[in-house]
């Protein structure tokens, strides 16, 4: 029933593609309201699928590293792997600009999508949860 309200199936998790523009805390607030996080991003596979859905516009995902020492971390407790991340920030970026960037949007329809931006900033935003039945 999940998939009728709009939620996206891709290898075991259901991603929402938000239609309304939020700042980065109110997003991440709204997935958890939605039993899910702004998305992390594992794989080649799971950031085409995403960048393809995204078809050009820019979304919020759930990496930030805002409340940190200033380490890029996942909102959703995926271990943030930064050899591994390199392939999918745009050429440049981040590049703290303003000093004053500190969360991350799928800006582009590229494997190289990731920009960072300010947090204060709204944009549409990608939840992510995993598929657990909620009915016995
Ligand atoms: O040129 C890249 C640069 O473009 C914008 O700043 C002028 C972006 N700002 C926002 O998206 C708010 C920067 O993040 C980006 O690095
Ligand atoms: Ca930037």
């Amino acid at each position: 029933q999940v998939v009728s309200q709009g939620w996206k199936h891709f290898r075991g998790h259901f991603y929402y593609f938000s239609q309304i523009p939020k700042t980065w805390y109110s997003a991440q607030q709204i997935c958890i309201s939605r039993n899910s996080h702004l998305t992390s991003v594992t794989s080649e596979s799971e950031q085409e699928f995403l960048y393809r859905t995204a078809g050009g516009l820019p979304y919020w995902i759930g990496l930030t590293k805002a409340g940190s020492e200033g380490d890029w971390h996942w909102v959703d407790g995926t271990p943030y792997n930064k050899v591994q991340s390199e392939k999918f920030w745009i050429p440049g970026e981040p590049n703290n600009y303003g000093n004053n960037e500190h969360c991350v949007n799928l800006k582009t329809s590229a494997l190289r999508s990731w920009n960072d931006a300010s947090c204060d900033n709204t944009f549409l935003f990608i939840c992510k949860r995993s598929y657990k039945p909620s009915e016995p």
